[in-house]
């Protein structure tokens, strides 16, 4: 089968001449297809099974052990204008990039199968959907693709109707990290990707396309493609708000979509409904407000830290039909990872588990799940119309300075903490882990374009007739003296969604402080935790000399985008220290006069 696009076609029959593949298979998404896959991916030790009676129809596979996560270092932004990708890209120029990388792609399939992948990004009859086509060599990625979009025939129909679709090329080619490059070409939606099989450097639907090809076009088309969950907080007069949430790779996405309430709150009937835990689209409907898709149809989750007393729901969505990447495995066969009860038997790499050798899992070993499977996905997250947005959150990993949960005063100053967000990196890429660094809108490394023009962008969505979200910062992550989370996470972070939507609905106060607005510490429901008064002051606190630094330091990072930031931001940065200033000379004890 080819495809009724000549465009497509022609595309395809290039491709399989430049890499010599040995045969071209289109895609379907069929279930015969992929067993088929499976079983020639078995054969070939690419997967694993895993125990069939606890984990029915669940694999591993182990990844090249220099193929472990995204590679920030090897990804570039290749625009006509040096300045359109900015200082937070790597660039090359577009003919520089592509002769470099097709000459990787020249004769790299000759012995393998070129498979032909057309997915969808989104619901298939949303509006906001987009689509793309990966050609790839690698059935593990066909596979992770079915899981995570909507694969195969009804997308190919969508492409041949619409007649326009994103270009992803992807070979594993011989996973040598130094021929490897991860190559964007917003200008003409191409992607080429070469020597990795992994993750974001690999299923081009995910990283590539849906945020960083996505958020260039957003920008042309007057939406937002963000790095943020979307999760449906029900409360107990049956009311859903939809919270969109923007964390840092490996800082609680997932965990936050997948909230299961506390014991006190599920009694008193809140509920929560995951529509997404990694990308949002979103765009102003007709009456102002943001309406959100999830463009993915599955997850891709780090596995290490998911457990019972964290994160039930994905643990409970584990027990069939799920991939998993480089995790441990116990001496029963199934799969094994850091938080879960047991002991390991064999670890990543498939070597006798031996803690000299670390941990079991690796830190950034992924499962990969149909969205389906998890039993707080919401028939809203299939809405073509998507979902509205009440409230946007900002976060990521502050051991200090940054208290648990704060409100902007406004849009523009909502803008200026999301591009002031600071995070400590993790193994999601390759390179130093726990290093503090500005990640804006958790967006450092998808943005596909100069942070300057993505801010600006950002700002223009203030305008007459818009309902905009109220704008937070959250922190689950400070840690007291003893080097320890003083808040405990997971389920408990429902009691700050509930703080932050009686905002929304004008339900509850605020603290007026220089950094934003702050919950009272009697507002914040500490029922049922032990939770002793002096730390919930602690997370609150607000450190005037400490955040002066901040301010300093933020203004210095915005200005590194030189003329493309907006006047508009620098201007809430000299407000936000304007205000940290006069509430320090107020705060400096006065000498009585006379
Ligand atoms: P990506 O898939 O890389 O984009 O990550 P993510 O943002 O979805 O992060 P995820 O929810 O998978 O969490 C990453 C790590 O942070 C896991 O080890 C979690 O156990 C841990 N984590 C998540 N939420 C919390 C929390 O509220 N408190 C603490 N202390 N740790 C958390
Ligand atoms: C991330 O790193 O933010 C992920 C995993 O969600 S990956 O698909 O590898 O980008
Ligand atoms: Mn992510």
């Amino acid at each position: 089968m080819a495809s009724q696009l000549a465009s497509l076609n022609q595309w395809v029959e290039e491709t399989a001449r430049l890499t010599q593949a040995d045969s071209v298979h289109w895609c379907t998404g069929s279930e015969d297809e992929l067993a088929a896959l499976r079983a020639g991916m078995l054969e070939s030790g690419e997967l694993i099974a895993l125990n069939a009676e606890t984990h029915p129809n669940c694999f591993l596979h182990r990844s090249n052990p220099n193929d472990v996560a995204r590679v920030e270092h090897l990804t570039f932004v290749c625009t006509a204008e040096r300045e359109d990708a900015g200082p937070n890209n790597h660039w090359m120029a577009p003919a520089e990039a592509h002769a470099k990388v097709d000459g990787l792609f020249a004769g790299c399939m000759k012995g393998r199968t070129l498979y032909v992948v057309p997915y969808c990004m989104g619901p298939i009859d949303a509006p906001l959907s987009r689509c793309g086509v990966e050609i790839t060599d690698s059935p593990y990625v066909v596979l992770n693709m079915q899981l995570m979009t909507r694969m195969g025939s009804a997308a190919l129909a969508r492409i041949e109707r619409e007649g326009r679709f994103v270009k992803g090329l992807h070979s594993i080619g011989e996973l040598d990290p130094d021929r490897r490059f991860i190559m964007h070409f917003p200008e003409e939606l191409t992607i080429k990707s070469f020597g990795s099989g992994y993750g974001g450097n690999a299923l081009l639907g995910k990283k590539c396309h849906a945020l960083r090809i996505a958020s260039w076009q957003a920008r042309q088309e007057g939406w937002l493609a963000e790095h943020m969950l979307i999760v449906g907080v029900e409360n107990p007069r049956g009311e859903t708000h939809y919270v969109a949430a923007a964390f840092p790779s490996a800082c609680g996405k997932t965990n936050l979509a997948m909230l299961i309430p506390p014991e006190g709150y599920r009694s008193n009937g809140w509920k929560v409904w995951t529509v997404g835990d990694d990308i949002c689209w979103m765009q102003p409907g007709k009456d102002g407000r943001l309406w959100a898709i999830n463009p993915e149809a599955g997850f891709f989750g780090v596995a290490p830290g998911t457990a019972a007393n964290t994160n039930p729901n994905a643990l409970d969505m584990l027990g069939r039909d799920a991939i998993f990447t480089n995790v441990g495995v116990n001496a029963d066969g199934q799969p094994w990872w850091e938080g879960l009860p047991g002991e390991p038997a064999l670890d990543w790499q498939g070597r006798p588990y031996d803690p000299a050798n670390g941990p079991a899992a690796h830190p950034n070993a992924r499962f990969t799940v149909s969205a389906k499977q998890c039993a707080s996905y919401t028939d809203a997250a299939e809405s073509a119309s998507g979902v509205p947005i009440s409230a946007i959150v900002f976060g990521g990993r502050r051991p200090s300075l940054v208290p648990l949960v704060f409100e902007a005063r406004d849009w523009a100053h909502g803008v200026l903490v999301g591009a002031s967000m600071g995070s400590e990196t993790t193994a999601a890429a390759t390179g130093a882990v726990g290093v503090m660094r500005r990640d804006s809108m958790a967006m450092k490394p998808f943005c596909g374009y100069n942070f300057g023009d993505y801010f600006a962008h950002w700002l223009s969505f203030d305008k007459p007739g818009a309902k905009l979200p109220k704008i937070f910062h959250v922190n689950w992550f400070r840690k007291g003296a003893d080097g320890k989370f003083l808040w405990p996470g997971f389920g408990e972070n429902l009691r700050v969604l509930e703080w932050m939507l009686a905002r929304v609905e004008g339900r509850v106060g605020a603290v007026e402080t220089p950094i934003g607005m702050l919950p009272a510490t009697a507002d914040l429901g500490t029922q049922g935790l032990e939770f002793p008064a002096h730390r919930m002051r602690e997370l609150l606190e607000v450190d005037l000399d400490g955040w002066r630094a901040e301010a300093v330091q933020i203004g210095e990072y915005l200005a590194g985008f030189g003329a493309r930031t907006p006047e508009r931001l620098h201007a809430e940065q000299k407000q936000l220290l304007a205000r940290i200033d006069r509430a320090s000379t107020a705060a400096l004890p006065r000498v009585a006069n006379g």
